[in-house]
């Protein structure tokens, strides 16, 4: 069925999770809904507030607005709103503006009748946004923990934040998540690259078949994955990639304090090589 009148006929209410029939409505292409009415609401006020904010700054230059969170004497408490009580305020919108739009894509989902791995996927990213921003300062006991909202000053406390452990890059579950973000654009560039070759053939060759797809990766390593195979791989390898993220960075400063490098001690001391001529001890 062409998509406008695919559209045309799927556009009936239900499937809402509040509010009955009474956002129940399309505006142009977008499903509206209570939730697209509470993303507006949101993020309107949290875009205004950073204007606000960047207005006490007194800058325009969109690289160096920073709103920052409160310093550290101000522990978990409410902070004034020019010393990072706009940080705590932008915060809560943007929870709830990114929560809203996962509702939203729920609400999408019930009308069209299909599963709800969008924002199951979607709250990944949520999580990691919420483990930088909140479980961690509050494990620490300061809002002064998170990050600022700045396009450099973002860098910044990304870099401060990694030089602090020594070499971020020992973290092992920063390993894990890295090594997840490469696998994922390998498993993309895999199957971009071959639903490219058996179905956007040259002009007047002849489109190839699934059998195709899968017999090249037989041929090539012995095994295919499938064709719904390679999109839950994708899906696995991604939302681990964003989980392994929070894990990584929700470790350092809660339970582990020191240089990241000082965890592998644990591989020197194991008992079969610590004593030898040339291990730790000998
Ligand atoms: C392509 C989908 C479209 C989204 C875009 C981002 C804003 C911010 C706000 C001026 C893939 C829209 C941007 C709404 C404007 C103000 C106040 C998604 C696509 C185009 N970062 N980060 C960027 C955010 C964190 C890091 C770019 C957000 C953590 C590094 C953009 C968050 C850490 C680098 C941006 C967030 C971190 C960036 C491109 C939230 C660890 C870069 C993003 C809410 C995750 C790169 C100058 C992109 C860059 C970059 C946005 C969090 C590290 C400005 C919204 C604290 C190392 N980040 N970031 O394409 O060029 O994402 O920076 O958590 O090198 Mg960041
Ligand atoms: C948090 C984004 C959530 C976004 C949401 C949506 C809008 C709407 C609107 C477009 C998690 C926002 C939407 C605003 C926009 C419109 C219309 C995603 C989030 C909810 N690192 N490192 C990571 C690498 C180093 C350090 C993660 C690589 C150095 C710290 C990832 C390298 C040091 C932290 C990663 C490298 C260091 C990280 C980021 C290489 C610095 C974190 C991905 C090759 C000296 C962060 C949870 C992520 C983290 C993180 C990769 C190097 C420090 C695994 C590849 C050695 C302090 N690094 N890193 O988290 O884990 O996405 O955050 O060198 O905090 Mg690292
Ligand atoms: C995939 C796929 C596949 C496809 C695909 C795709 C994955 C099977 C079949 C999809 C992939 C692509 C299209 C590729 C490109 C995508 C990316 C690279 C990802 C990144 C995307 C972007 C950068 C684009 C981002 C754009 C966005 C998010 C749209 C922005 C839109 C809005 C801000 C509007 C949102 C609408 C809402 C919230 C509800 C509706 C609201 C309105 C229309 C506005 C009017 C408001 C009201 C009526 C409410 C009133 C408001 C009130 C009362 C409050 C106001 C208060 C204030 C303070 C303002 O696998 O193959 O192909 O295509």
């Amino acid at each position: 069925m062409a998509l406008l009148s695919f559209e045309r006929k799927y556009r009936v209410p239900g499937g809402t999770l509040v509010g009955g029939d009474l956002f129940d409505f399309w505006v142009g292409p977008f499903y509206v809904g209570f939730f697209g009415v509470t993303t507006i609401f949101f993020a309107g006020l949290g875009t205004l507030l950073i204007f606000y904010s960047a207005t006490l700054q007194g800058t325009w230059n969109p690289w160096l607005i920073s709103v920052n969170p409160p310093p550290l004497s101000f522990g978990l408490g409410p902070a004034p709103l020019e010393m990072g009580g706009l940080w705590q305020v932008i915060t809560i919108c943007a929870l709830g503006a990114f929560i809203s739009w996962a509702l939203r894509e729920v609400e999408i989902c019930r009308k069209l009748g299909i599963g709800l791995h969008i924002p199951f996927a979607f709250s990944v990213a949520i999580f990691a946004y919420f483990t930088l921003q909140v479980i961690r300062p509050v494990l620490m006991g300061a809002w002064g923990h998170a990050f600022p909202y700045g396009i450099w000053s973002h860098l910044d406390w990304v870099s401060y934040t990694g030089y602090l452990y020594g070499n971020f890059h020992y973290n092992p579950a920063h390993m894990v998540a890295i090594t997840f973000f490469f696998t994922t654009c390998l498993a993309l560039a895999l199957h971009g690259s071959l639903i490219l070759s058996a179905v956007n053939p040259e002009k007047g060759k002849e489109i190839r078949s699934a059998e195709h797809e899968d017999t090249f990766f037989r041929d090539f390593i012995g095994y295919s994955i499938g064709p719904l195979g390679i999109h839950r791989l994708g899906l696995f390898l991604a939302l681990n990639a964003g989980f392994w993220s929070a894990v990584c960075i929700v470790i350092s400063g809660t339970v582990w304090f020191d240089q990241w490098v000082v965890w592998w001690d644990w591989y020197v001391q194991l008992p079969w090589w610590v004593d030898i001529p040339g291990g730790v001890n000998g």
